[in-house]
């Protein structure tokens, strides 16, 4: 594996580890893409990874909930992908990710816009063919082209439908879509946010529905901007914390999350609150993920 450096720049690492547990080999590899080029509402979530990895210095290591210390595993921060174009960020991203899977790696990838999605997706798919993907977010996302671009951020989703070896995409949490996404839109792969407010049996339904093995890509407008504020097109009648958290626990539990992306991170220097979220749900998702282990 080419030695790619100890992640010690701007982004430094993620819960400000130790060498013993932030090495280059370490179980877990957080790559972050501080990719933002396509978005229309919002700039700035090329500005997300930092934020987040910055918040994480200040995470308590030990979850309570689990009883365990996720960090033990090790986590590595590489060093940031910076891409000009989308073409560049994918096929980096991609070749990246590829790298990682190889050594059995577990990879998390921060945005970043969403766009950087396909990426990790279609590495994890040609590695584990039947994948689920899990996606978290606000919006369909399935817009075969937005203003004239296939790989804008509003595409993310279609784009993914287009990796072969991927079972199916379950989607959670969507509110908004635009008339021309329709036909691409599987009604019942879909949880709609205002179907499963109310409900008590979404969250078997979706767990349910997903394949043995689960990749996650959450875009942080998922939640409610209540509590995440912080990302390029917020939309009322998001998800809550805890909610997420047992949907999240649920998959852990009866499914193999094979890894995840944290995209959509639009920092706002003064609210620090948003980025610590999004560092507590990288950290949530390792506990629940590695305590089975
Ligand atoms: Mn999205």
């Amino acid at each position: 594996m080419d030695i790619i450096g100890e992640g010690t720049g701007v982004e430094g690492r993620f819960g400000g580890l130790p060498d013993e547990y932030a090495h280059v080999n370490a179980k877990v590899v957080i790559l972050p893409v501080p990719f933002d080029l396509t978005t229309t509402y919002q700039k700035g979530s090329d500005k997300g990874p930092a934020a987040l990895i910055e918040a994480s210095r200040n995470l308590e290591l030990y979850d309570i909930e689990t009883a365990s210390q996720p960090y033990t595993v090790g986590i590595y921060t590489a060093p940031a992908i910076k891409r000009d174009s989308s073409e560049e960020m994918l096929a980096s991203v991609y070749d990246q990710v590829k790298k990682h899977l190889h050594h059995d790696q577990f990879v998390i990838t921060l945005g970043g816009e969403h766009s950087i999605s396909p990426a990790p997706i279609r590495a994890f798919a040609e590695k584990y063919p039947g994948l689920s993907v899990l996606q978290l977010d606000a919006h369909a996302d399935l817009q075969m082209a937005y203003e004239g671009n296939p790989l804008s951020h509003a595409s993310a989703m279609a784009r993914v439908l287009e990796i072969p070896n991927i079972e199916n995409l379950i989607a959670v949490g969507i509110r908004s879509m635009s008339h021309e996404e329709l036909p691409y839109l599987n009604k019942k792969n879909t949880y709609f946010a205002h179907d499963i407010w109310q409900s008590t049996t979404w969250i078997e339904q979706v767990v349910n529905s997903l394949s043995d093995e689960v990749y996650i890509t959450f875009d942080l407008d998922a939640f409610d901007p209540a509590i995440m504020p912080s990302t390029g097109t917020p939309e009322p009648g998001g998800l809550e914390w805890y909610p997420v958290m047992q949907l999240l626990k649920a998959v852990a539990t009866k499914k193999k999350i094979v890894g995840f992306d944290i995209v959509e991170l639009c920092p706002n220097p003064a609210n620090k609150a948003p980025d610590f979220l999004a560092a507590k749900l990288v950290y949530k998702l390792l506990s629940y993920i590695f305590s089975r282990h």
